[in-house]
């Protein structure tokens, strides 16, 4: 299996995580962002939206990072992705609204208090730094009310939804999102730092 990828990427992080926790065997494939290679024909023949990650299993191609993971984790039996079907409802209802909701509350923010510095693109915009922040603490109180009393999102253990939820958390700290009053979340995100497959995908700027 070949991962198209890219290092900075918090959505590249979760299937190169999984795979990495499974020691699954695969190739990597770097998609330079910064130098637009997303956006080269090759590329575009593999994922019409031009976005990282990309799996290529043969001839199977498979894009957006959740469908990534899901199809990494049914390779070997493992509790990432356990066999039943309540546990795979609840793990992708997690990740629905990873996608839906915690990625835009928190992916604003890695930008305007980021990446605009890290690549010169100007101040940070106040309007959509308060805006954000609005919606930020919206659903940061329900995950820490919801991991006061459990040490993982499902099953309490660690899930394909744990990788989910804690990708967009990569640049908490230099896109200074207000975790201050949400100890439990940063609890829970000290826990997933332990891991080795996390440790491994860290980002070079992080
Ligand atoms: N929903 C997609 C989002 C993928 C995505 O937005 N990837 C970004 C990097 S985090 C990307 O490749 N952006 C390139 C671009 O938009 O030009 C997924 O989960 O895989």
């Amino acid at each position: 299996m070949k991962l198209y990828y890219f290092p900075p990427s918090p959505n590249t992080r979760k299937a190169h995580a999984v795979a990495i926790h499974l020691e699954l065997p695969f190739d990597l494939r770097l998609i330079d962002l910064e130098k637009g290679e997303q956006r080269t024909p090759e590329f575009l023949k593999l994922n019409p939206t031009g976005r990282t990650p990309v799996l290529q299993d043969e001839d199977f191609i498979l894009w957006e990072s959740t469908a990534i993971m899901q199809y990494l984790a049914s390779q070997v039996p493992n509790s990432l992705w356990p066999e039943d079907i309540k546990s795979r409802a609840d793990i992708t209802h997690w990740q629905s609204w990873e996608l839906t909701h915690w990625m835009p509350a928190c992916q604003p923010l890695q930008y305007e208090n980021f990446v605009k510095q890290l690549l010169q693109l100007g101040d940070a915009d106040p309007q959509v730094v308060q805006r954000t922040t609005e919606i930020f603490h919206k659903e940061a109180t329900m995950l820490n009310t919801y991991l006061a009393e459990r040490e993982f999102l499902v099953n309490n253990t660690l899930t394909l939804a744990d990788f989910s939820v804690a990708s967009a958390l990569t640049y908490a700290v230099p896109g200074r999102f207000p975790l201050d009053n949400y100890p439990h979340i940063r609890t829970w995100y000290a826990r997933i730092e332990q891991l080795p497959a996390w440790q491994k995908t860290a980002p070079p700027r992080g």
